[in-house]
């Protein structure tokens, strides 16, 4: 209570529950036109593709369907990185258009003892660039890579910003500019969360080149900013298995109608780079969004998503959080999956898996720890068992 009276006076956004308007959220199972879904194979061929061409239009921004070609180069090595646990490299993604590149860093570590293929995490790092050295010699809790290894994982992690700029102001330097060769993005093209997800796609082309890798079984990992962007990448690429989406709020996993925490305003007032310029028109009137986030979790489905939040974290709206997972349930169940459909938040520090999705609620403030990372490794396990 002292918490939300410090930052309800703080700023001037709702962090009072019985403030949170009333609203209806729009059902993913029904079509634009009215029809019911009611079949797995509608949901894929006709409904999916409609709500993913609504987030493109309202949210994320489209991505651009210029041919390009991705290769890859190997920058530095260490065969024996954690006494000889793991291979780390790193690593560089060149993509051409015509006879332009644009590159882009990225780290990669593979078990070297393992029988069978690995399963992989890609982690979009909204934080820093952590570069091989740096990976090996420093640990860091938001990419535990040396733990992720004794686990049997490969872990992957590359910086937003070297793919695109999270600055307003430096569009220019970004993939996004350099598909659209140096010009302005139209109203409904991709903006930066979208860039990020794209990112971790370029990094998954890599992965999958590895005989070592299971390409089936790869998450993609992102905390706050690079939450959204994790369930974004996800509804883009099929080929990610899992998303994981680390105290993602508004924008990410949190139901916008909501208007808990941080709004669609406040969001697009300070990072107009993230959504497009539609979602912006939103603000103050988020009950008029023909979609909601639990939308955009439900594009993943029938693969895995997992959520969490933090106690602390009022501006990601823990409730809003946990509320639009649970909203996404009808659509893994009608594609012969089980998900979180019980309304009631898990405990404080305690977790809920049901099959195809996973939430805890940790105490303490924003942020991505060991203890986060140990439940979604149980939450890997249980999908992947
Ligand atoms: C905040 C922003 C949030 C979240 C966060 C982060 O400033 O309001 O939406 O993205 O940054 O990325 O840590």
């Amino acid at each position: 209570p002292d918490l939300v009276k410090k930052l309800s006076a703080k700023r001037s956004f709702n962090y009072d529950e019985s403030k949170v308007p009333d609203y209806e959220l729009p059902d993913p199972l029904t079509m634009n036109d009215g029809t019911k879904v009611s079949s797995a194979g509608q949901w894929m061929t006709k409904r999916r593709p409609e709500l993913l061409e609504q987030f493109r239009n309202l949210v994320y921004g489209r991505r651009p369907d210029t041919a390009y070609q991705v290769t890859f180069e190997t920058t530095a090595e260490i065969e024996n990185a954690f006494e000889g646990l793991a291979t780390g490299r790193g690593m560089k993604a060149i993509i051409t258009v015509d006879q332009r590149t644009y590159t882009f860093p990225f780290v990669v570590f593979t078990p070297n003892h393992t029988t069978g293929k690995t399963p992989a995490v890609v982690a979009i790092n909204n934080r820093y660039f952590i570069p091989l050295e740096k990976a090996v010699s420093e640990s860091d809790p938001y990419w535990p890579v040396k733990t992720l290894l004794q686990q049997g994982y490969a872990a992957a992690t590359f910086y937003t910003s070297h793919v695109d700029p999270d600055n307003k102001n430096d569009y220019a330097d970004g993939i996004r500019a350099f598909f659209a060769n140096g010009n302005p993005p139209s109203d409904d093209a991709w903006r930066s969360l979208s860039a990020w997800g794209w990112g971790a796609s370029r990094v998954l082309d890599y992965l999958s080149t590895l005989p070592s890798i299971d390409a089936n079984r790869v998450a993609v990992v992102g905390h706050s900013r690079g939450g959204k962007a994790a369930i974004w990448a996800a509804a883009e690429d099929e080929r990610f298995a899992i998303a994981y989406s680390n105290n993602s709020g508004c924008g990410g996993a949190a139901l916008s109608r909501r208007g808990y925490g941080e709004t669609v305003k406040q969001i697009t007032t300070v990072f107009p780079h993230w959504f497009t310029p539609q979602f912006a028109s939103y603000a103050d009137r988020e009950h008029e969004l023909p979609i909601d986030q639990h939308e955009a979790i439900a594009l993943v489905a029938p693969r895995a998503v997992y959520v969490t939040s933090s106690d602390e974290d009022l501006w990601a709206d823990p409730r809003g959080e946990y509320a639009s997972l649970v909203a996404a349930a009808p659509v893994f169940e009608l594609l012969g999956k089980t998900a979180i459909d019980e309304p009631t938040m898990p405990p404080l520090d305690g977790q809920r898996i049901v099959g195809q999705t996973g939430y805890h609620v940790r105490s303490g403030g924003h942020g991505l720890g060991q203890v986060d990372w140990d439940f979604f490794v149980k939450f890997m396990e249980s999908v992947w068992r």
